[in-house]
């Protein structure tokens, strides 16, 4: 089949709507040159923290305020912070493809909707939303989680960041697996490959016959498992495969 051989967008294609047949994974990479830190490496977020200190639900149980307050200033930085030229191409080829595009971002920032993205899957959850540990409800938010609001559901006082943590099973899996094994083309953008499941969703797409791309600053742990992998920058590296 020549279409699984392309990595090109499918844009000039006529797809039947419902199945998308571009899967995009984006990472915190893709945010990176709007300003908003990665994880890993030199300057990352957990730079100096062991991860299981600072992204699971004992760390949370164990020094609740600490991890409120960690949160809180990552929302309220999203003000200072705008979609780079990734985000918008992405943008543009969902308005080129339409539902032939799915967008799954392990971010948890707003930047893809800023852009104009609209079939986006936030499976690492969201900034910009609360999670009551009373009633399950997830809520939007935009204040303080350190300031104890109460749940706009229920009233308990015991509202959480809406994120997914280590041990805690990421959104939407059945959603994404069903994409992922009908999608033509896997692209991977600015993402390490050392957080699963989402580190295996390559490998998931190819074994469905997909076309495998990776767009990364640098080689990655998952680098070896696509069709083809290019390095650079994502505001240079997703436009340019784009257009
Ligand atoms: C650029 C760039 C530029 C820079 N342009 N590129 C063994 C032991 C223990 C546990 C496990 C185990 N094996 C598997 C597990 C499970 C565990 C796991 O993966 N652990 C690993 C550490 C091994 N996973 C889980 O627990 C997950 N849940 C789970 O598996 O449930 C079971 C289940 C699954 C499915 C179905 C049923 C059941 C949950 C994982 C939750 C991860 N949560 C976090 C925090 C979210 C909230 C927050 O944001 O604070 O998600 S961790 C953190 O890592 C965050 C990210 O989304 C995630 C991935 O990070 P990402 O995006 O890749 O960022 P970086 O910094 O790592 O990489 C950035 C990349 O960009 C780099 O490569 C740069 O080069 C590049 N870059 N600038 C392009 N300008």
């Amino acid at each position: 089949n020549p279409a699984r051989e392309r990595t090109a967008p499918a844009s000039a294609r006529g797809y039947a709507a419902g199945v998308p047949r571009i899967v995009v994974l984006t990472g915190a990479g893709i945010s990176a040159e709007s300003g908003v830190p990665t994880f890993r490496g030199p300057d990352g977020l957990w730079e100096g923290h062991r991860v299981e200190d600072v992204a699971t639900p004992e760390a949370f149980d164990a020094d609740p305020e600490t991890v409120q307050r960690f949160y809180d200033a990552r929302r309220a930085a999203l003000t200072t912070v705008e979609p780079n030229r990734a985000h918008r191409a992405l943008a543009e080829l969902e308005a080129a493809v339409g539902d032939d595009l799915l967008v799954v971002t392990q971010n948890i920032d707003d930047l893809h909707e800023r852009a104009g993205s609209q079939r986006v899957v936030h499976m690492h959850g969201e900034l910009l939303s609360a999670l009551c540990r009373a009633c399950g409800r997830r809520t939007p938010f935009r204040g303080a989680l350190s300031d104890h609001p109460p749940c706009p559901v229920c009233g308990a006082v015991d509202l959480r960041p809406d994120v997914v943590w280590f041990g805690e099973v990421p959104y939407r899996m059945q959603d994404i697996q069903q994409a992922l094994a009908s999608c033509e083309l896997f692209v991977s953008v600015g993402t390490s490959g050392a957080v699963y499941p989402a580190a295996g969703f390559v490998q998931l797409a190819r074994v469905y016959g997909a076309r495998t791309l990776e767009l990364n600053l640098e080689p990655s742990e998952g680098s070896p498992y696509f069709h083809e992998a290019r390095h650079g920058p994502a505001g240079l590296l997703v436009p340019d495969w784009v257009s």
